[in-house]
C-alpha cells in the first residue's frame, strides 16, 4: 500500500473501528472529517463516496470502501496474518463467523437502539427498544462466554470493531440504564486491556475519547467534528 488510504470519520462513530485497525497495522493513513453539524454524511460529496450517507467510507487505490466489516476484512487482507487470521490459516473460519456476527448481529442491534425512528413509526419505539435491548443483552452474554478472542493480548480486527460498540452501548441512544458493562466480567476486562494499548491510546487522543474510553467511557471531547 503505497498510496495513502484516506479515512472519512466522525469522531466516535464507526469509523473508530477502522482507525483502531489502521493503527494497529501501522499503515500510512489521512483522516477527513465528516461534519455531522451539517449533515455532511447525507451531502452529495460524501453520497458520491458512499451512497448509504453512512461513516465510515476509506478511500483505496481501489476507490472507496464502505461498511465497517467489510473495510476491516479488507485492510486487514492488505497484511495477512497481522490482525486477522490469514486466508489458509485454521482461525480463518471462526474468525470470519465472528466478524460477520459482529457486524450483521451486534451492530445493527445497537444501532437500532440509536435510531429507532429509522426502523420503525414513533409509536412502536418502546417496544422495538425493549425486544431490541433484550437481544443485545443475550448477544453480549453471547460474547461473554464463548468469543475465546477477547482474551487474546494481540489487538486484531474483532477487538477494533467490538470494543467501539461497548462504548457506544453505554453512550448512545434515549437510555443506556440498560446495559451495565460490569455484568459482563469478562468484557470489562478485556476494555480495560484494550484502551491502555498503543493503538487504543493513539485513537482516544486522536478523537478525544477519555482515559477509560472503553471500560467506563464518557462522552467525547474531540478536537474537531462531532459524534452526532
Ligand atoms: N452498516 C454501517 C453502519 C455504519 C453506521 O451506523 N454509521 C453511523 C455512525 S456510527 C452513521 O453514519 N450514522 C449517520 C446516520 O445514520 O445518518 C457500517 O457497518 O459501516
Amino acid at each position: 500500500m503505497t498510496t495513502p488510504l484516506t479515512l472519512y470519520y466522525a469522531p466516535d462513530n464507526a469509523s473508530l473501528c477502522v482507525r483502531l485497525a489502521l493503527l494497529a497495522l501501522e499503515v500510512p493513513f489521512e483522516t477527513r472529517l465528516v461534519d455531522r453539524n451539517t449533515n455532511a454524511q447525507n451531502g452529495p460529496v460524501y453520497m458520491a463516496l458512499n451512497p448509504n450517507g453512512l461513516i465510515p467510507t476509506l478511500i483505496t487505490p481501489d476507490g472507496p470502501i464502505y461498511e465497517t466489516g467489510a473495510v476491516l476484512l479488507w485492510l486487514a487482507d492488505k497484511k495477512a496474518g497481522h490482525v486477522f487470521p490469514a486466508a489458509d490459516a485454521s482461525g480463518r473460519t471462526a474468525g470470519l463467523a465472528w466478524l460477520f456476527w459482529l457486524s450483521n448481529t451486534l451492530h445493527p442491534a445497537l444501532r437500532m437502539t440509536f435510531y429507532p425512528s429509522k426502523y420503525i413509526e414513533a409509536g412502536s419505539i418502546p417496544q422495538l427498544l425493549t425486544a431490541t435491548r433484550t437481544n443485545l443483552l443475550a448477544q453480549f452474554t453471547q460474547l461473554e462466554s464463548r468469543a475465546e478472542w477477547l482474551d487474546d493480548p494481540h489487538v486484531g480486527i474483532l477487538h477494533c470493531y467490538l470494543a467501539p460498540m461497548l462504548r457506544w452501548a453505554a453512550l448512545y441512544g434515549a437510555d443506556q440504564s440498560w446495559f451495565d458493562l460490569h455484568k459482563f466480567p469478562r468484557l470489562l476486562a478485556f476494555a480495560k486491556r484494550f484502551e491502555v494499548t498503543h493503538v487504543a491510546t493513539q485513537a482516544r487522543l486522536a478523537e478525544g475519547l477519555g482515559d477509560t474510553a472503553f471500560s467506563a467511557p464518557s462522552p467525547p471531547c474531540p478536537p474537531e467534528g462531532s459524534a452526532t
